[in-house]
């Protein structure tokens, strides 16, 4: 093991210790041509683009490899507490500019190259995404993963490697098509196999109970079904490469890759079944964000990865903790993110008491202190419930567990006071609708910490799902709000705006993303604010070219750039969007003598593949941009644009190139968002509801600079509960209610095709479409007026940049440390 080392090697050798790579670009140039000459076997004079890129990435990574050596032996010295960050997702992106920026190696990668006549910037484009997640929630859990190394903190993230990442999205006749994503297809260089670094992980069989004499009988789970878990290490570089933390992704091997006995004997086809089944475990990422996937190789994905890193994990704490697991709380916190890794409780419980021969009670105190957990949506499809059967037959003993847990949580409950009904709603076991295993109960009653990911999401979790563990336990939840890492999503994303902050105020604010409030005082600076909003025009220069390339659609860079890109869900209210577009177009062309303002719609985003509604709405948007680009008699003033296959690299083009940010959720429903975090950062102005971390934007930024319209979440709820439809309100609108029967009655496409969007308004109006259509259309129309004004909105864009600091996963992370891990920062 050359890059992890937790144990001492197998032999003792007083060898040399290579000497630290040297970071001018002379050395770097020289370097470069040897990875092209003697890792890639190539000639400068006949390597291709790809060629290059392995051969800079292969000098980083060296550079990398340096200081992540150096940061595991700190942490071997100084034994501080390990945070791990477990989480299904991580939706990483692009590696190297990341590296390049964090290791302050920008300058000298551009001067070593120049003499190769190669060009980083577009090197840097043919990396693929590494999209190991759906959307937010996995991208939260990348930012995490660099401030925790950014800040100090002994991290590790772990999750799993999958072979298919997130889909692609392709755009045929309008309608999303999903491709296969190969992002393994060339080897991934910054990847590390740790073939020693594999643990068996069980499925199936049975339990049984072993009674010694003078001994309590203890179970034994043996498992019909062995798989291994094989680590792959990936360096996480934090700021100017002061820390390098480690992301380990499981990869699911058989263990007897084939069977010797079939393939002899002339099945070869059966000899390879069973690696089959057992790599089937790691092949693919599920789709679905914020919806249940409810099948069973979801689970076997969850146990999977939950099982292989507390196995590491102790296994660890017991080589450098004296084989003494009662420490373990004092050493390690386990995050949990979301319900995907909630097993880990039974999981843990098994390995304390089966495995390591801990007493129960001790175990379980062990558990809760070692354990806490994030919840990130109230969505109700999309908490996570197990059927009790499927469980039982996957995990036996891990389901006894469980039971064992409810049996203890409802004597604690029932000691307190607590009676019937509320009793079975702290029930691990959801009785209603078959019996079920209650992830997210699970997942709380283990943990010491509870959070939610905005103050709106964390007040609502005490209300409604978590209401009655809320009762019995009211210290637990807390709020950790979500944030963004500056380095991807200023520094390396807009590379204008951070010169010009930088030739404004000095460079500390890189270190310290508070100071970037600096230029706040410039918002009213004439000067200042001409370049800030040069730089904006640039970057959607820039945006204007890809999207010109790949739609060949032309749109103008000085029209307002208007942009909701996102996951498209029926909450996200991409369909609120589009009916005011619809509205827009209608009356544009019907009042020409209005004083129009020229804006692009832009959207993007994947549909869950089995989300008929969301589909429906790429579908919508995708008529609509074909219908009004082609219309003459608005071409100036609108054009509507989807840009498929929405990633990572594609937000870094379009957050920088962004005026309006459409955050626009029904409120309660979006936990917190951090798109909205990212606009904002980079100078857009948000239109948006009072809904998860926007109400917080709006105190930091000010009422002044955010344009926030519709109803309360309160208000949704008790309109909910009335069953409000929305035919009264489309009636008494004109607007709406002509935009609706352009939408119904063919004007993008067959008539009837969207019948089933636009019915549902005039029935149930659930996600508030007409119940927000008149507020947000009004807010639109103060945004047009204002844009007329260049001067007052380039202040309030200013502003937006100069006050979203505290946004930043920095500061989340180092709440986190604080008050729920207890782990110290600058380590
Ligand atoms: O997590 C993000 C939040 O900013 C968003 O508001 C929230 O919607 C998002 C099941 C999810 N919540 N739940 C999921 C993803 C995948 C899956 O299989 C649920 N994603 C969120 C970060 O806190």
């Amino acid at each position: 093991e050359t890059a992890a080392p937790e144990d001492a090697g197998d032999v003792a050798v007083a060898a040399p210790k290579p000497t630290p790579r040297r970071n001018d670009s002379a050395s770097l140039a020289k370097e470069i041509a040897e990875k092209l000459t003697y890792a890639i076997g190539k000639d400068p004079a006949t390597a291709r683009r790809h060629d290059w890129l392995e051969a800079v990435t292969l000098a980083v990574r060296d550079r990398i490899v340096d200081h992540w050596l150096a940061s595991n032996s700190r942490n071997v010295q100084s034994g501080a507490k390990r945070v791990c960050y477990l989480s299904m997702e991580f939706l990483i992106g692009r590696l190297l500019r990341d590296a390049i920026i964090n290791l302050g190696l920008s300058e000298a990668v551009r001067d070593a190259l120049s003499a190769y006549d190669v060009d980083i910037d577009l090197l840097e484009t043919l990396e693929p995404d590494a999209a190991l997640g759906n959307g937010g929630l996995g991208r939260l859990a990348a930012c995490f993963a660099e401030s925790m190394a950014s800040v100090g903190i002994q991290g590790f993230g772990y999750g799993i490697r999958y072979v298919h990442g997130f889909f692609r999205q392709e755009i045929v006749g309008g309608e999303q098509v999903e491709l296969p994503e190969n992002w393994l297809a060339h080897g991934n260089p910054w990847e590390f196999e740790r073939r020693e670094r594999s643990f068996e992980i069980g499925f199936g069989g049975k339990v049984t109970t072993i009674e010694e004499a003078g001994k309590p009988p203890r179970q034994v789970w043996r498992p019909a079904e062995r798989i291994l878990a094989v680590a792959y290490d990936t360096p996480v570089v934090g700021w100017k490469g002061t820390r390098v933390n480690t992301l380990r992704l499981w990869s699911a091997q058989a263990l007897d890759p084939i069977l010797l006995d079939a393939f002899n004997s002339g099945d070869h086809i059966g000899a390879l079944l069973e690696a089959n089944r057992a790599q089937s475990i790691t092949q693919v990422l599920y789709p679905a964000d914020s919806h249940l996937a409810g099948q069973e190789l979801r689970l076997r994905q969850e146990f999977f990865f939950s099982s292989a890193s507390l196995q590491d994990i102790i296994r660890h704490h017991l080589k450098r903790n004296g084989g003494d697991l009662s420490t373990l709380p004092d050493k390690v916190s386990i995050q949990l993110n979301d319900t995907h890794p909630a097993v880990s409780v039974a999981e843990m419980m098994r390995l304390l008491v089966d495995v390591h021969g801990l007493g129960w009670d001790e175990s379980w105190d062990i558990t809760k202190r070692v354990f806490s957990y994030t919840n990130h949506t109230l969505l109700p499809e999309a908490l996570e419930t197990w059927p009790v059967n499927l469980f039982e037959r996957l995990l036996p003993r891990q389901m006894q567990i469980i039971y064992a847990i409810n049996a203890q949580i409802i004597r604690e409950a029932t000691q307190k006071g607590l009676d019937g009904a509320k009793v079975s709603a702290i029930s691990l076991i959801d009785e209603g609708s078959g019996r079920r295993v209650r992830m997210g109960s699970l997942a709380f009653v283990g943990s010491h910490a509870i959070n939610g990911v905005s103050a709106l999401h964390t007040e609502l979790m005490k209300k409604t799902v978590f209401n009655q563990f809320h009762e019995l336990y009211p210290e637990r939840i807390q709020n950790k709000t979500n944030g963004v890492t500056p380095r991807r999503w200023l520094l390396e994303c807009n590379p204008g705006l951070t010169d010009l902050v930088t030739e404004a105020i000095g460079p500390g604010f890189k270190d310290d993303i508070t100071k970037i409030s600096g230029i706040d005082k410039l918002a009213d600076d004439a000067g200042f604010r001409e370049k800030f909003m040069a730089v904006k025009l640039a970057n959607k220069q820039r945006l204007a070219k890809t999207i010109e390339e790949r739609l060949a659609i032309t749109v103008d860079p000085t029209a307002m750039f208007d942009v909701q890109v996102k996951r498209i869900h029926e909450y996200k209210r991409q369909f609120l969007n589009l009916v005011e577009t619809v509205a827009l177009y209608d009356q544009i062309r019907s009042h020409p003598e209005i004083a129009w303002q020229p804006r692009v719609k832009i959207f993007a985003g994947k549909a869950a593949p089995s989300y008929a509604n969301a589909k429906q709405i790429i579908h919508l948007a995708n008529d609509v941009a074909r219908v009004i680009n082609a219309d003459p008699s608005v071409q100036n003033l609108l054009k509507v644009v989807f840009l498929p296959n929405y990633n990572v690299s594609l937000a870094e083009l379009i957050m920088p190139a962004a005026d309006l940010s459409e955050q626009i959720s029904t409120a309660g429903l979006e936990a917190s968002g951090t798109g909205n975090m990212k606009f904002a950062l980079n100078g857009a102005l948000t239109i948006g509801t009072l809904d998860g971390a926007n109400v917080e934007m709006l105190e930091h930024i000010g009422e002044d600079n955010i344009f926030i319209f519709g109803l309360t979440a309160a208000e949704v709820a008790a309109r909910r509960a009335e069953g409000q439809s929305g035919r009264e309100i489309i009636d008494a609108s004109p607007i709406l209610k002509g935009a609706l029967d352009s939408i119904s009655h063919g004007v993008f496409g067959e008539p009837g095709r969207y019948n089933n969007l636009v019915d549902n308004l005039y029935g149930n109006d659930w996600w508030m479409i007409a119940a927000d259509f008149e507020a947000y259309w009004q807010t639109q129309r103060r945004l047009d007026a204002l844009w007329q004004d260049s001067d007052a909105w380039g202040t309030k864009a200013v502003r937006n940049t100069a006050r979203m600091a505290w946004f930043s996963s920095d500061r989340s992370i180092r709440e986190y440390a604080k008050d729920i891990w207890d782990a110290p920062t600058s380590v």
